[in-house]
């Protein structure tokens, strides 16, 4: 069923919303055959991760997904079918009237932040009447497993993925425009918030006994990636060897360059939502830094996900893994803990490939989402 779509997103302080609104939109539009209209609050920050964006223009289309300014006076329109707020952004209350005017009523989708805890299959696609309006909003809630409302993955990604892994010419191509020699080093890849576990993380990666290039994105991180390398600053561009390590920063990049960028490395630090998930189909060993929220409410999402994930490891390197986890995203500056966890790192390769391998038999998001909308039409 072709459906119009209305995608509401606010950029907050940082690329994860507009990095997951994006992506559904695109696949909406690429595998669904959908209509979307995504509404962004913030077209300077999309351009960071979508260049051809033009942040002087109220209204743009590119590939094929109608891009509008989201401005404080919203124009009269249509709503479309369906209309979907992520990540708790608020449409205005013009367009929820429009909304409420339409013949037939909208579906109205609150899109939420994915979780492997067990009440998002509780929680999710409950309905949730509007308190004056004869509107209904259903959760959709991105989860591991058959209730939730799936991972953002595509089939084209996954594709994608596999002819990059198959093509050394794709990937040389790849190094060469990123402006990383190719020198047999261990290719890290690190996207984090500001995090004071980084100095413990480049003292470790010193003693390895290999060299190793640790390719640190423009950004949060990079005032701990200079104490590390006892440095005044960094920026992109930057690069700096201490013995058998080199660290590099990497100007912020394209969306789907940065995909390429976990591909292509060995290991992944990532953060977030979008980066997470994506590291985890690029099926190489992560750490992730879950994005810190109130009452540490980040700590039960992360046991949640570890839980599933080390499944079949090796109970020293499970151990090993936990406690990188946990030094990472408490903060911690502890060089032993990289020390052992780089010890796995072999059982955690293999690992990391069966990860992705089980992810294709869940459900995808995007599919999901048509799947819901269409039921309720
Ligand atoms: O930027 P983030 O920290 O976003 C976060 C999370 O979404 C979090 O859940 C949310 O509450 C908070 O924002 C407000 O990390 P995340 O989710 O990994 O999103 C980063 C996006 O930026 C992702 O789509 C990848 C993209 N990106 C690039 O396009 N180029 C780059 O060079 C890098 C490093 C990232």
């Amino acid at each position: 069923m072709k459906l119009g779509w209305d995608i509401f997103c606010t950029v907050i302080d940082n690329y994860g919303d507009i990095g997951i609104c994006w992506r559904v939109a695109r696949q909406l539009v690429r595998e669904h055959g959908q209509r979307v209209r995504l509404w962004v609050d913030d077209l300077e920050t999309f351009q960071r991760i979508r260049p051809g964006i033009d942040p002087a223009r109220d209204s743009q289309t590119l590939e094929e997904v109608e891009i509008r300014r989201w401005p404080q006076d919203m124009p009269q329109v249509r709503p479309a079918d369906v209309v979907v707020e992520a990540f708790a952004c608020r449409a205005p209350e013009s367009f929820l009237l429009a909304m409420a005017a339409r013949t037939p009523k909208p579906v109205w989708i609150n899109l939420e932040y994915f979780s492997a805890e067990a009440w998002v299959a509780e929680s999710h696609g409950l309905a949730s009447p509007h308190p004056r309006l004869p509107l209904t909003q259903y959760f959709f809630i991105p989860g591991l497993g058959p209730g939730t409302g799936g991972m953002l993955g595509s089939p084209a990604e996954l594709r994608a993925l596999a002819a990059f892994r198959a093509d050394a010419s794709a990937r040389q191509g790849f190094w060469k425009e990123t402006g990383v020699p190719e020198d047999g080093a261990l290719k890290i890849a690190l996207f984090a918030y500001d995090n004071p576990a980084i100095p413990g993380l480049i003292e470790a990666l010193k003693h390895i006994g290999r060299p190793v290039r640790l390719l640190a994105s423009e950004g949060k991180s990079l005032g701990q990636v200079a104490a590390g390398l006892g440095a005044a600053g960094l920026k992109a561009g930057d690069s700096s060897s201490l013995g058998s390590l080199t660290v590099q920063v990497l100007p912020f990049m394209p969306q789907d360059r940065y995909d390429r960028l976990l591909w292509a490395c060995d290991i992944n630090f990532v953060r977030g939502e979008d980066s997470f998930i994506r590291a985890q189909h690029a099926g190489q060993p992560l750490v992730w830094q879950a994005y810190v929220q109130e009452d540490g409410a980040q700590w039960p999402k992360i046991e949640a996900f570890l839980a599933p994930y080390v499944e079949g490891l090796s109970a020293p390197a499970e151990a090993a893994l936990r406690d990188a986890w946990q030094v990472w995203n408490a903060g911690e500056a502890r060089p032993q803990t990289w020390l052992k966890w780089l010890a796995h790192l072999p059982e955690y390769q293999k690992h990391a490939r069966d990860w992705a391998g089980k992810l294709q038999s869940h459900p995808n998001l995007v599919d999901r989402l048509v799947g819901f909308a269409c039921s309720k039409v």
